[in-house]
């Protein structure tokens, strides 16, 4: 069942309240409480309702038809993606507004504004047709957080082709597994990115992930083509002839129009993958018109989007949240979207305020990792700037502990600026559960409660709905337009992940608690799924990563609690007989999950074991290992094969801290 529940009873005896302003409430996009009812007695009005104000090619004949475990929304409608973030902007003021405000970690900086985004994308949508993309045809894109990056993605709405983001952070092998599963045409990279000072080797990635583990033949032969994009001249002797050609040259001499492809309301917009309990990412499915709304809507009266705005999502576009909120939800509003491209602390550990204080950053949308580390840094790096233009600060990724929360509210949002705790999942495409700004009673440390039109609900074991007070299974009772519709290539996997624990209920692996006021606090996750800084990591995926080392016998993984990034990877080991432990042994198997994965899934502990604790039907008891990694009282033992091997991890562990 949901763990650590002592901790969390502590934390439902939080008892700070913040209402809305009156001020805030006055000028806020939805204030009338009665939407939540309203929304209730007929979650498909609600929709249709926000869906007239998408652009419709042809308006859709039926809302919603709903074949459980499946969703179709807006049967009929044919609409175009590309055209609803930029297009329709157009022939309104908007044309010359700055859409994306763009800086890059070495201080250079770019604007577009909607009309300049437009051509761009325009163009580079001409030129991904001219290398024989076309429709429902796979583009993986592993690109730095530079503008390309969306405008290669809004390219391949606008011609109806799917894209597959992969995190710049990934190494070679993961982005291999990715374009193989989603059997990608093109990939579209660039030589490097800047990071921390330094230069993130992309290309040479890409290079690697083309070619086979063992360095030689092909990869991935599905790629017939790579578009390199030159960020920072690091790469200009490593194009491939034939294959690699430079963003520029692509770009050169293409229409500055392309007609979007009028697309079916369901024809797959991207995939995107994350982890799960296996070693195998999922490829989820997002398709065109639910996945708009949904974050289009979520955008508009979480965020409270005003059109003299401008916000600033922190995520990388490589993660949903920079999809559904840098990309698609603020520019299908109209938004100015600020994108940054490098780390928070350089050159100086202001950086981000640096940015909110130049371009006078109004929303603010980052991850409680970022809030614990800027809290350790100090209120003196925030307090060197002003901040007064700040009027709504956002949270996600993980659940934000009270101390961020208040500490964000004071000496980011000055005292005065609502924080909305947004949960949701790559799954659920857009936030689920979130305060509305001008209606809900904020309270530090819980997303309080479902957007309009949602049915959350907390189950027990049984199936049973828990009161308030009680604390079990997150799930989702009815479908919204922006859930995921199938995992690519593995529609058995679909039905047995998210909908076999309750029969039609879509199972959300989120822990959560009800309060007597009816609002959810999530408590993490109940799979084996570990969140790292709000990375999702799968404990199969570093545990396989692991035992590809030749050293090592066998592996298991366990998330740790940490102050600063929420989780931190342990990993309990077993080398093989003749192996001898050492330190050189630590530093080389954390290196090779970091080569096989990408430095996200580098554990902070090996911890070695002769054998590792398991049930006596050989199933490793990680519950056992988390017990041990966080010094707690061990659970129910009773099923373990041999009971001493417990003994002796916490033995090692003990000496290990
Ligand atoms: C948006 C995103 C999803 C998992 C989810 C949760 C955790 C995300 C919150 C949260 C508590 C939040 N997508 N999570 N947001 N937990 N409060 N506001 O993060 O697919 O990468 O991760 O993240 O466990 O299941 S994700």
């Amino acid at each position: 069942m949901v763990e650590d529940s002592g901790r969390f009873d502590a934390l439902l005896q939080e008892d700070r309240t913040f209402p809305p302003s009156e001020a805030f409430k006055t000028q806020a996009n939805i204030s009338d409480p009665n939407i939540y009812e309203e929304a209730k007695r007929d979650p498909e009005a609600f929709w249709a309702k926000f869906a007239e104000e998408l652009d419709w090619f042809k308006k859709w004949d039926t809302v919603l038809e709903w074949n459980p475990p499946h969703a179709k929304w807006f049967i009929g409608g044919k609409l175009n993606v590309s055209y609803n973030c930029i297009d329709r902007h157009l022939t309104t003021s908007r044309r010359n507004k700055a859409a994306l405000v763009w800086e890059g970690e070495p201080g250079d900086r770019r604007v577009y504004t909607y009309w300049d985004l437009y051509r761009e994308v325009c163009q580079f949508a001409n030129g991904l047709k001219s290398l024989g993309v076309k429709k429902g045809d796979r583009v993986t894109i592993y690109l730095p957080m530079v503008p390309e990056l969306p405008i290669a993605m809004l390219a391949c709405a606008r011609i109806g082709a799917v894209h597959s983001v992969v995190f710049g952070g990934f190494s070679a092998e993961s982005l291999r597994d990715r374009i193989n599963d989603s059997e990608s045409k093109i990939l579209i990279t660039a030589d490097g990115g800047y990071r921390r000072g330094g230069i993130v080797p992309l290309k040479q990635n890409a290079d690697d992930s083309l070619k086979n583990a063992d360095g030689q033949g092909n990869g991935a032969p599905s790629i017939e083509k790579v578009v390199v994009l030159r960020r920072t001249e690091s790469a200009d002797d490593k194009m491939v002839n034939g294959r690699d050609i430079w963003w520029h040259d692509l770009m050169q001499g293409q229409p500055l129009t392309c007609e979007p492809e009028q697309m079916d309301s369901e024809d797959m917009l991207y995939l995107l993958y994350t982890s799960g309990t296996t070693g195998k990412p999922k490829g989820i499915v997002h398709t065109t018109a639910g996945y708009l709304l949904g974050t289009y809507a979520t955008f508009k009266w979480i965020f409270d989007i005003k059109e003299n705005d401008t916000y600033w999502c922190t995520a990388d576009i490589g993660w949903v949240t920079g999809h559904s909120y840098i990309v698609y939800g603020p520019l299908a509003n109209g938004a100015t979207s600020v994108m940054y491209e490098g780390s928070p602390d350089f050159p100086e550990r202001d950086r981000f305020w640096d940015i909110v204080a130049k371009y006078g950053v109004t929303i603010l949308y980052t991850a409680p990792t970022a809030i614990r580390t800027f809290m350790r840094w100090g209120e003196s790096y925030p307090q060197k700037h002003d901040l007064t233009s700040l009027r709504l600060l956002g949270s996600v990724g993980e659940p934000i502990n009270p101390e961020a929360w208040m500490w964000y509210h004071e000496y980011i949002g000055g005292g005065n600026c609502p924080v909305v705790d947004t949960w949701w999942q790559t799954e659920t495409g857009s936030i689920l559960i979130a305060p509305l700004p001008g209606i809900t009673t904020l309270k530090p440390g819980s997303a309080t409660r479902a957007f309009p039109g949602i049915e959350a609900e907390i189950l027990d074991d049984q199936g049973n709905s828990v009161g308030p007070g009680g604390g079990g299974y997150l799930t989702i009772k009815k479908p919204w337009p922006s859930m995921l519709r199938t995992i690519y290539g593995d529609e058995e996997r679909y039905v047995e992940q998210y909908w076999s624990r309750y029969p039609d209920i879509y199972f959300t692996a989120d822990g959560a608690k009800l309060d007597d006021d009816g609002d959810f606090w999530l408590l993490g996750r109940v799979d084996d799924v570990i969140n790292v800084s709000g990375h999702r990591i799968g404990t199969m995926e570093v545990e396989s990563a692991l035992v590809d080392n030749p050293k090592v016998a066998e592996a298991a993984c366990i998330g740790k609690s940490h102050e600063i990034k929420g989780q931190a990877v342990v990993a309990f080991v077993t080398l093989k007989d003749s192996v001898a432990i050492s330190d050189a042994i630590i530093t080389e198997l954390k290196a090779h999950v970091a080569t096989k994965i990408g430095a996200m899934a580098r554990p902070d502990d090996i911890i070695f074991a002769a054998e590792l604790p398991k049930t006596r039907s050989g199933k490793i008891m990680r519950r056992l290992l988390r017990d041990v990694a966080e010094g707690r009282a061990l659970g129910d033992t009773t099923t373990l094969a041999d009971p001493a091997v417990v003994d002796s991890l916490k033995e090692q562990y003990g000496e290990e801290e």
